[in-house]
């Protein structure tokens, strides 16, 4: 049985059929496991002190960003944010290159020396990610821009939190983008929490599906994170944008399980606790996908992916740390 989900052609139009949902589910699975397990292993690396970079882990979130880049084509491009695992490995970027840049090796997405929060593999759409809240917001615009003039048809996606649509740039760039037409999808993973304090302790007004729509940007909020539902919600909106109908936004509500940064959990910290987190775990999206196939298809999705896995993480173990000379190397522009 093969079971890389990567080479399965994306037949966007066919997908809501009855007939095709087993193969959706599939696919989304496969990507919504491969996070999940790789995400896990990153945590139970990491005390090791071999991954020498923080890391923002998107554990319980994955969804949002499998159910975007399931809607996607390879001509379109994403922007994420230092929590940024999820959408460069749903949109296809390079395993052994994502963990080798954990481990700061020389044959890392970056050399080596930018760590798990500025993730980066042009070639498969990864445009790039910062550790800098809200940075790459003017950046997935701009690009954006270029697509209009240079691509029409292909769009640019922004991954944003709740706490970034605090920054100044996120308005700046909903006026831009609207008044500019411009093939710009933004969605806000919003987890309820800027590290450690709740939305409703930070915004008045915590739709922020309602603010961007003040702005001319057409703008939805789901009501929870279904994996399928997301799918469904980014392929209209992507429809739309390549017709050219302006920016839109998508809001998706989540839940981060892990702390801010680091592998552990913080409950005892005292800001959330279990039993908030609990609602979230019992519809974890990677468990509930699994259950929509069959014993032998997920056994097969596993095995494939658990071997991907060790042999990334040998790959980043034997690769090379960068030679002293890189150290001022693409510092500046040669
Ligand atoms: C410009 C800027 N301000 C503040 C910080 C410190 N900071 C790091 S993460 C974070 C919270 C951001 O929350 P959100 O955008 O909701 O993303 P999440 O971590 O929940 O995924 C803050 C304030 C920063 N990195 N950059």
């Amino acid at each position: 049985m093969t079971v890389d989900h990567r080479a399965a052609p994306r037949l966007v139009s066919e997908e809501t059929s009855a007939g095709s949902r087993y193969r959706l589910a599939e696919r989304l699975y496969w990507s919504l496991y491969r996070i999940r397990r790789v995400e896990e292993e990153v945590a139970r690396v990491y005390p090791t002190d071999k991954i020498k970079s923080p890391v923002h882990l998107s554990i319980g979130q994955e969804a949002l960003a499998v159910g975007v880049c399931e809607a996607l084509e390879p001509r379109d491009v994403v922007f994420g944010t230092y929590r940024g695992h999820a959408a460069y490995l749903a949109k296809g970027g390079d395993l052994k290159a994502m963990l080798a840049e954990l481990y700061g090796k020389a044959t890392g997405c970056a050399g080596g020396k930018a760590g798990s929060m500025h993730l980066l593999d042009p070639e498969h759409g990864v445009m790039g990610m910062s550790a800098v809240v809200g940075t790459t917001i003017p950046h997935a615009a701009g690009y954006a821009y270029a697509l209009k003039l240079r691509k029409p048809g292909a769009i640019a996606v922004c991954f944003l939190g709740d706490g970034a649509s605090e920054e100044g740039v996120f308005y700046e760039t909903l006026n831009f983008a609207a008044l500019s037409e411009l093939p710009l999808l933004m969605v806000v993973e919003n987890n309820g929490f800027a590290i450690h304090t709740p939305q409703s302790a930070r915004q008045k007004n915590t739709n922020i599906a309602e603010r961007a729509a003040a702005f001319g940007v057409t703008a939805s909020r789901l009501a929870d994170d279904d994996a399928f539902g997301i799918y469904a919600a980014t392929r209209d909106a992507v429809d739309a944008l390549r017709l050219g109908g302006g920016p839109r936004l998508i809001e998706i509500p989540t839940y981060r399980w892990k702390e801010h940064v680091g592998p552990g959990e913080d409950f005892h910290v005292g800001y959330r606790s279990i039993e908030d987190a609990q609602s979230w775990i019992e519809r974890d999206q990677v468990a509930l996908t699994g259950d929509m196939l069959d014993p032998e298809t997920r056994r097969a999705i596993h095995d494939a992916v658990d071997a991907e896995i060790g042999e990334a993480f040998l790959f980043a173990e034997a690769s090379p740390f960068p030679a002293d000379e890189a150290l001022r190397e693409n510092v500046y522009a040669n």
